[in-house]
């Protein structure tokens, strides 16, 4: 299942709508503009294809796009069309990507983007490989998991993984919200972890609990250090020193980074990883040899107290990228 010799397809996000802070749309320009692509392609000597665009995908908004009212549900779901056609979008793009055997790069944009990137990797890796699951490392201060019930806020960016999981269905009162998503877009909740959590809604440690699924918060990465988690990680995912391994996809939320290496994005939590915490994990999956795909999420150049702020931001997105794709290695 690993990915042909350095062929990086990049596929580039300028998407907002799965929350409401502007400014996270001109993330992947500010980071390709930075150098991130340039350094892949002359340090790292990937091959990378991209149609130098950043897409928007405006044309799959619709004429209207209401919140959305759901029975049981404590606040509206917001932007749920637009959101979801969006979504599907962008994994006809992965998956474009991924089924040529590239290891795909997905620069966000906010994190719902994940629900389309995670069914285009998924799609692709089980009709290369005889119906073969992924495995999702998702590291983010947040869980990501509430479903449209759950939420307290309506915004899509807190859900992905509800989606992409099937613990979320489409809504009964608009079918077609990610009514495009199928079977073999999705992944199971058994080969997810979560690696950097301190943010965690009432709710979703109600479904984390219920599901069994593992995770690691940062209480986790203070106890046992980060070396000692990836371990864990890994091993559970059969990823470990002398173990078959699974594909791998790595959707990385910058505000998994402390507020000090990642200031601007949209809901920073203090206490967060060490950006060498952060390289740290990238690294440790690169060097897995089973990394198929990876997101990188919610750098918003517009947030931050000054220019300083959002380089550092850009500086920390760009390393964890470079990590994944294997600069630190000797
Ligand atoms: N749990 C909160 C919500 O559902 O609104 C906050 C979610 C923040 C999500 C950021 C992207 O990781
Ligand atoms: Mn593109
Ligand atoms: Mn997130
Ligand atoms: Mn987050």
């Amino acid at each position: 299942f690993l990915p042909s010799e350095n062929q990086l397809g990049v596929v580039a996000v300028g998407f907002s709508g799965g929350q409401p802070k502007p400014g996270v749309e001109a993330a992947p320009l500010a980071l390709i503009k930075s150098g991130l692509l340039d350094s892949l392609r002359n340090d790292l000597e990937f091959v990378v294809h991209h149609d130098n665009q950043v897409h928007d995908f405006t044309e799959y908004f619709p004429t209207s796009d209401p919140p959305l009212i759901i029975s049981n549900a404590r606040v509206p779901m917001l932007n749920s069309l637009t959101v979801s056609n969006v979504t599907c979008a962008i994994s006809a793009q992965v998956y474009e990507h991924a089924s040529k055997g590239r290891l795909v790069l997905t620069l966000g944009g906010d994190h719902s983007i994940a629900v389309g990137s995670i069914a285009g990797t998924a799609k692709a890796i089980r009709e290369r490989h005889d119906g073969r699951e992924i495995a999702v490392v998702w590291v983010d201060a947040h869980t990501d998991i509430n479903t449209p019930e759950t939420s307290g806020s309506g915004n899509i960016h807190g859900m992905p993984v509800a989606f992409i999981s099937g613990l979320a269905k489409p809504p009964r009162e608009s079918p077609s919200v990610f009514g495009w998503i199928k079977k073999h877009h999705m992944i199971n909740i058994s080969k997810l972890v979560y690696i950097g959590l301190r943010d965690v809604d009432p709710g979703e440690k109600i479904i984390l609990r219920e599901n069994g699924i593992r995770a690691f918060s940062m209480h986790d990465v203070d106890k046992y250090g980060i070396g000692k988690v990836m371990d864990m990680a890994l091993d559970y995912l059969n990823c470990g020193p002398g173990q078959e391994g699974m594909p791998i996809h790595l959707s990385f939320d910058v505000d998994a980074l402390d507020p000090v290496f990642a200031p601007s994005t949209g809901t920073p939590v203090r206490g967060g990883l060490t950006l060498r915490e952060g390289d740290f994990i990238c690294e440790s999956i690169h060097e897995t040899g089973c990394l198929v795909a990876m997101d990188l999420v919610e750098v918003n150049p517009l947030l931050g107290e000054n220019d300083l702020a959002r380089k550092e931001t850009i500086r920390s997105g760009c390393s964890l990228v470079r990590c994944a794709l294997g600069e630190s290695l000797l």
